[in-house]
């Protein structure tokens, strides 16, 4: 990590070595001591509740966990993209399917943006949907739940970063590639990148009842890199901003070649002219193959659907569909005020932070006071569209978010610190460090019409010496800031799991009353549910043996069955009668090659077992259930092939 700073770094002028040499990690070991005063303001005393939810990406574990502001404590791990053992996510029946790819099931991804629903730009707290970047996919997780209900593949997609963000009614969801790719995939010599390699971008239509996605169309941009994206506001509702880098088209030391021009853009996209396209037919249809994987809530099962066709539209021949705004030096973050009004590029080689103005972009666009194009894109003068500079606020910056106030926030990675800056002014008000490196900072709803301009997080990328060690990798970490006054006060250090790139953060009250507290049994329409232990039964269909099985403290029914045989395919179907908040029971048998099942109360989960050899093998409840959950167990008799040992079942031998 610290190599990569350095090369950075080299690239920037001397000055910068300078002020870096003095923010170095470890460089300051003081600064973080807060007072017991400012201790007290992050403490949720023992039994309390914290006052926001926090959702916080887990980068390169694929997941996204929930933690609670201020306290920053964690309250679970979602699993989205990679397998979970813990939760059978991946691993049972029922779960599978979400993990589907055009390239198979692939049972890890990397996690960075998640994005909260809204409905008039403020938060609705809904759904969260959230981005993987290496198989490009986005998911839904329902927040009723706070469950991965939904997973779509993104085709003509590679490195899936600009993504995933919601417009002011959840109307689209966006998914930007980041790497250029040849469209449609095929054997071509990496050297004829330039010009041919092509940059989709994505519009997924989220159904406003069930949230369910599909991807509307795509626009295929020129191959540079798109970086991260965000929606219009309020007045600029319609349209959608990604910054780019690597419009040198270079294919090869990137960190060299795509930081050659002094600058970059600022793509504007007019997603209602595309609507407008769309239903004048100017569009191309491209065949393709992708994974659409659902999760049915009433049969508690996730199917994959093959999309096979994706509508595709060219910039080049819809005029007034894309136009390109230069902003200086490799951009990554771009972000977009509460108002609408401003568009916040950092440039991470810029010594400033640039940000754009919607009025001016229209106003260029009516004028068509254009500055040549690329690949038939208009491009704007730089300074007919410039709102301002916040000048050398910092180096190396990289995200914004916004209070209520008419403030913005910018993280400076290379002099590692979060700097408060004013919108329209431009000056910088306070700044604070943070320890170290950070990249991502959330303020929550601070990239919607409505932030709650209380706490910041800032989302660390080193952390050293801030924690006790743990061998060669140290934990993960954030920080909270006080934002209700004038300057920031950071209060605490927290431990995150997975690397954290962004999270979006909520007050608890718009999610908390409607938080699932069980599974209807009467509703669970599981095409192998046991709804009462009399129903619970054994069948044999040739090899496979289908067991029937019900939990509820502190038995499983039934518990002892006979006549499987060596080389059965055995399907445990489990359900939990259960009708109590706060009741789950788990199950697993000896050298199952899968994971544990654990089951909310009136869910129905399934596992497979393949017996290695006869015996009697016992299974039990994996999780602490009641004060006899060390009698939840049972056995499984499992007889040679050849023997006439008929199926049977029992609980208390009946
Ligand atoms: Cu880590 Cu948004 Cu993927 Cu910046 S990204 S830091
Ligand atoms: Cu059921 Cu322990």
């Amino acid at each position: 990590m610290k190599s990569r700073i350095i090369n950075t770094t080299s690239l920037l002028v001397g000055m910068a070595l300078l002020i870096l040499a003095a923010c170095t990690p470890g460089g300051n070991k003081n600064s973080g001591a807060i007072s017991g005063d400012l201790a007290q303001r992050s403490f949720v005393a023992p039994g309390e509740h914290d006052e926001f939810y926090g959702f916080i990406s887990g980068g390169f574990n694929g997941q996204l966990s929930v933690i609670g502001l201020p306290s920053g404590r964690v309250f679970k791990n979602i699993p989205v993209f990679s397998v979970d053992a813990e939760k059978a996510y991946g691993f049972n029946e029922e779960t599978k399917a979400l993990l589907n790819t055009s390239f198979g099931f692939v049972p890890w991804g990397d996690s960075h943006h998640p994005d909260i629903s809204q409905t008039n730009g403020k938060l609705d707290g809904r759904w969260v949907f959230i981005n993987e970047n290496n198989t490009p996919r986005i998911a839904r997780i329902d927040l009723t739940t706070f469950e991965t209900v939904e997973i779509i593949e993104i085709p003509n997609s590679a490195g899936n970063h600009s993504s995933s963000y919601v417009t002011d009614n959840t109307e689209y969801v966006v998914a930007g590639t980041r790497f250029a790719v040849p469209v449609p995939q095929r054997d071509m010599s990496i050297n004829d990148y330039k010009g041919n390699f092509k940059g989709a971008m994505s519009f997924l239509k989220v159904d406003q009842e069930s949230g369910e996605m599909n991807i509307e169309f795509q626009i295929l941009m020129p191959g540079f890199d798109y970086d991260k994206a965000h929606p219009g506001r309020g007045k600029s509702h319609g349209w959608f901003f990604f910054t780019t880098y690597n419009t040198e088209e270079a294919n090869s030391l990137m960190e060299v070649n795509a930081s050659q021009n002094d600058k970059d853009f600022v793509a504007a996209i007019n997603w209602k002219k595309a609507e407008e396209y769309l239903a004048q037919g100017n569009f191309t249809t491209m065949a393709t193959n992708y994974a659409h994987n659902l999760y049915d809530e009433k049969t508690q099962t996730a199917t994959t659907t093959w999309e096979k066709e994706v509508k595709i539209l060219d910039p080049a021949k819809c005029p007034g569909l894309v136009y390109f705004m230069p902003m200086p030096k490799s951009p990554h973050g771009c972000d977009v005020d509460p108002t609408g009004e401003y568009i916040v590029g950092s440039g991470k080689l810029s010594a400033n932070v640039t940000v754009h103005s919607f009025d001016k972009m229209i106003k260029a666009i009516e004028e068509e006071k254009f500055d040549g194009d690329a690949y038939g894109i208009p491009i704007l003068n730089f300074e007919d569209v410039l709102a301002g500079v916040v000048v050398q606020p910092g180096l190396g910056p990289l995200h914004t978010e916004f209070d209520n106030k008419g403030n913005a926030y910018t993280t400076f990675f290379i002099s590692s610190e979060v700097v408060k800056w004013k919108l329209g002014t431009w000056e910088v008000i306070d700044r604070k460090p943070t320890y170290y490196s950070v990249g991502h900072l959330m303020i929550p709803g601070g990239n919607s019409q409505e932030p709650f301009g209380k706490y910041l997080v800032a989302m660390n990328k080193i952390t050293k010496d801030r924690y006790l060690p743990t061998g060669p990798e140290v934990t993960q970490s954030a920080q909270l800031y006080d934002i209700s006054g004038e300057k920031m006060e950071l209060l605490l250090d927290f431990p995150t799991l997975g690397e954290p790139h962004y999270a979006a953060g909520i007050p608890a009250d718009l999610i908390k009353p409607n938080s699932k507290k069980i599974y209807s049994l009467e509703e669970n329409e599981h095409p192998f549910v046991t709804k009462s232990e009399k129903d619970a039964k054994v069948v044999r269909d040739g090899n496979t043996v289908h067991v029937y099985m019900t939990m509820i403290r502190s038995h499983f029914a039934p518990d002892n069955i006979e006549g499987i045989k060596e080389g059965d395919k055995v399907y445990f179907h489990v359900t939990n009668l259960e009708q109590d908040y706060d009741v789950p029971h788990g199950i697993s048998i000896i050298g199952a090659n899968t994971s544990e099942l654990l089951i909310m109360p009136g869910q129905t989960e399934t596992f497979t077992w393949t017996p290695k050899g006869v015996g009697v093998w016992p299974f039990y409840c994996t999780d602490f259930c009641s004060a006899l959950h060390q009698e939840m167990q049972g056995y499984v008799r499992v007889s040679d092939r050849n023997s006439d040992i008929e199926l049977s079942w029992s609980l208390d031998g009946e």
